[in-house]
């Protein structure tokens, strides 16, 4: 398994990043990489340093890591949208998008913080010969002020999503209400290269697709400032702000050790207020987890659907008693059937929600990503052999199904792309 994953690893491995997968993925992605880096430590300190140094090195001027940097030995075809769509070096210019390398302009959740410092961690002597914290902190503080700062929509000190991308589950059923007030683009404005390399009924529909463009298209045709953007899709989504929450804490053992030390404090003030604003907006006591709010609708509402996203919260420290063990009733009961005999992997979606689907990606599928935080998150609330006995799961459905992109939550088989990174990657983490 071991050397399964490290082999995945380094076939991915494009010299200076890694892409998530051959076919499907060809360039680098945000959220991807961060949980890359976190596995590629094993493996190579100097790789995970250098895959994060290179998304950084994309980063825009105003703070923004966009979700996508491209590579530009790969034919525009291959993936869609591709830079002549987000054409972020002309139309992003005015935020401070870099001239010579081409992005998208849309963000991911910021789990970077917390993987820079876990790849500190896994050899502080090489990173500190390297300068890799005091070189990254700069750049990681700016990434979360522009969240904070640019992306406070809502007004109540959380951040928003502008566009189903980039809390990094693309078709949720938590998007569909807010989508569903979205003109889509018309089909024959653009043509997908996804269904090249996955089944269609294991992908967002065309109709989605249709929505996505649309959304995409209005921010670039605003320059990509969010200040004039219309941001007709505008959602707080709890895994977002709990891995900025994650991160700042990350960040401010980043600035103690390589940062001016007086930062540290402002960075945990910031994760308090953050995580008080995440339980005053987000948390639904009678639903037992975090929930989506909507921006846009009247009255700017809960979503009433159960994304996994809900229970990622679990990786905040310091979570209220009541809480925890409430978001631990919710997973495991019968929503998300974790540890249940029936239940391989806790599911994206509501395993008994209208809209779930075991195998339409972030429909219900079970992802490693998902299920590894919350590992990390069990662990941190001394649920020892909870935490174990999903290690457990997780390796094995990541074995079992050659490293999967996903796997259907109740057999564990595994569907879109294989030899997927990040899957790779974690598996590599627990294994360790
Ligand atoms: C797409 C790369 C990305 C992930 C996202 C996932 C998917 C891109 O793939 O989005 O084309 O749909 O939803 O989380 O970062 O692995």
């Amino acid at each position: 398994m071991r050397r399964t994953a490290r082999g995945v690893l380094l076939r991915n491995w494009t010299g200076a990043s890694t892409v998530p997968s051959h076919g499907l993925y060809p360039h680098q992605w945000s959220w991807d990489s961060a949980f890359i880096a976190i596995g590629l430590r094993h493996l190579s300190v100097l790789r995970a340093q250098r895959e994060l140094e290179t998304l950084f090195t994309a980063q825009w001027e105003d703070g923004r890591v966009p979700h996508i940097v491209f590579n530009p030995a790969v034919p525009l075809g291959a993936y869609f949208p591709s830079p002549d769509f987000w054409r972020s070096s002309s139309a992003g210019a005015a935020a401070g998008a870099p001239a010579a390398t081409e992005t998208s302009g849309i963000v991911q959740p910021p789990v970077h913080a917390l993987a820079a410092w876990l790849v500190h961690r896994a050899d502080p002597e090489t990173s500190r010969r390297r300068g890799f914290l005091r070189r990254l902190y700069p750049r990681l503080a700016a990434w979360h002020r522009y969240l904070t700062d640019r992306r406070d929509l809502g007004g109540g000190g959380l951040v928003a999503a502008v566009h189903p991308w980039e809390p990094g589950m693309d078709n949720s059923p938590c998007w569909d209400r807010p989508l569903a007030r979205i003109e889509p683009a018309a089909p024959d404005t653009f043509r997908r290269a996804d269904l090249d390399h996955g089944a269609a009924e294991d992908r967002p529909t065309d109709l989605d697709y249709g929505r996505y463009v649309r959304l995409a298209t209005e921010y670039r045709d605003a320059r990509y400032r969010d200040a004039e953007a219309p941001h007709s899709f505008a959602v707080e989504d709890p895994g977002i702000n709990a891995l900025l929450i994650a991160s700042e804490h990350a960040l401010a053992s980043i600035a103690a050790e390589a940062g001016p030390p007086a930062a540290a404090d402002g960075h945990r003030e910031r994760a308090a207020r953050l995580t008080a604003a995440l339980l005053e907006r987000l948390w639904d006591a009678e639903a037992g987890q975090f929930l989506c709010r909507d921006l846009r609708s009247a009255g700017s509402g809960l979503v009433p659907e159960r994304s996994a996203a809900g229970l990622l919260p679990l990786i905040v420290p310091g979570l209220p008693d009541d809480v925890v063990t409430a978001l631990l009733r919710t997973a495991t009961g019968r929503h998300f059937g974790l540890g249940s005999a029936d239940v391989r992997l806790v599911p994206s979606y509501d395993l008994c929600g209208e809209a779930f689907n075991a195998k339409r990606y972030w429909r219900g599928p079970a992802w490693f990503n998902v299920n590894w935080l919350l590992e990390r998150g069990l662990r941190q609330y001394g649920r020892e052999a909870r935490a174990d006995a999903l290690r457990t799961a997780i390796l094995s459905a990541a074995d079992s199904s050659s490293l999967a992109e996903y796997v259907d939550p109740h057999t564990g088989r595994g569907r879109g792309a294989r030899d997927f990174s990040w899957t790779a990657a974690l598996a590599l983490d627990l294994l360790t």
